[in-house]
């Protein structure tokens, strides 16, 4: 277990009571603070204090973590008490764009205070497991000395010193997500516009995404040597041929295709463009749209 330290926990949502649950769980001294009263009772029955303002809550601890809804909301709970913080660690765990993590990292140097930006990967009820692990950028010396308490949420990721990477790494890991779960959910919709159970077909989704899955290191290298014609054994034309058969598919069944249609125009084009015997990672050339990137 850490040495026993001071935490504050702004913001008492569900991920905001985890947080102090877990700060609690790993025997440290939590200060908590809500906009609307109410939410800190269970909190308190653990041992938890509850600060009657924000000013108050961040004068109890020298490390404040913020959890609240939005950007926005960060700032609303923050600028009141920007001179309170100076010379204190600000950790914002909410979500955002790597846009917000740098502007919150400027206000922060803008009024003394030491910011960490990040992304918690996890849902409340992981928070405190080894399951969980939580993003983190900004100064690495600030990283450094609150590490110790930050591992009680779970395993610790310090990214860099741009502040913005954090929300970046968090954003990627959620569009990956996001991307399953809309593949996952097509499947489900085609097997159910036939009467046929989800329960029925889930085995067999478990087993083909497990075997089509888990090639993330081998995709990176062909990403990073932009080398798209290495080792191909799926080729892109071969692909793009047999996609319009998943499009007609959705149709025939009466889904619609509009989780699935959008890559199929991206499948076109790299072949137009003579592509068609490289891999198909090489369609992540299409998605830069900054000049610099080409
Ligand atoms: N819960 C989850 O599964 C995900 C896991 C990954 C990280 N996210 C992000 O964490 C942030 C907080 O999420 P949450 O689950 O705690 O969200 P809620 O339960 O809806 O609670 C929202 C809290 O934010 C407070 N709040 C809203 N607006 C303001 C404001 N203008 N000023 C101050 N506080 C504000 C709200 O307060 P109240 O409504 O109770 O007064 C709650 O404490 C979020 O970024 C997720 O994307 C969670």
């Amino acid at each position: 277990m850490a040495e026993n330290r001071t935490v504050t926990v702004l913001g008492l949502g569900a991920m905001g009571a985890a947080l102090a649950r877990a700060f609690l769980a790993a025997g440290h001294t939590v200060t908590v603070w809500n906009r609307s009263a109410g939410k800190a009772g269970e909190l308190v029955a653990a041992g938890a204090t509850e600060a009657p303002t924000v000013e108050a809550a961040v004068t109890a601890s020298r490390l404040v973590v913020v959890c609240v809804l939005d950007h926005r909301a960060v700032h609303e709970t923050l600028d009141p008490v920007a001179g309170a913080l100076a010379g204190r660690v600000v950790v914002n765990l909410t979500n955002g764009t790597p846009g917000q993590g740098r502007e919150l990292g400027a206000w922060g140097q803008e009024h003394g205070v030491a910011v960490l930006d990040g992304g918690i990967m996890a849902v409340p009820p992981m928070m405190g497991t080894p399951a969980a692990f939580v993003l983190y950028s900004g100064p690495g010396e600030v990283f450094d000395e609150h590490r110790e308490v930050l591992d009680a949420l779970g395993d610790s990721v310090y990214v860099g010193a741009d502040h913005g990477l954090a929300a970046l790494y968090d954003i990627a890991l959620l569009s990956s997500m996001y991307g399953a779960m809309m593949g996952e959910m097509h499947a489900f919709a085609l097997i159910c516009s036939a009467g046929v159970k989800a329960v029925e077909f889930a085995p067999l989704l478990k087993r083909w995404t497990s075997a089509v899955g888990g090639f993330q290191e081998r995709t990176a290298e062909v990403v990073d040597s932009r080398e798209y014609d290495r080792d191909v054994v799926s080729n892109l034309a071969m692909q793009a041929a047999a996609y319009h058969n998943l499009i007609d598919s959705a149709h025939e069944q009466g889904v619609s295709p509009e989780l699935l249609a959008p890559l199929y125009p991206l499948m076109l084009r790299r072949v137009a463009e003579g592509h068609g015997h490289e891999d198909n990672i090489g369609m992540i050339e299409l998605l830069f749209t900054r000049k610099d990137q080409a």
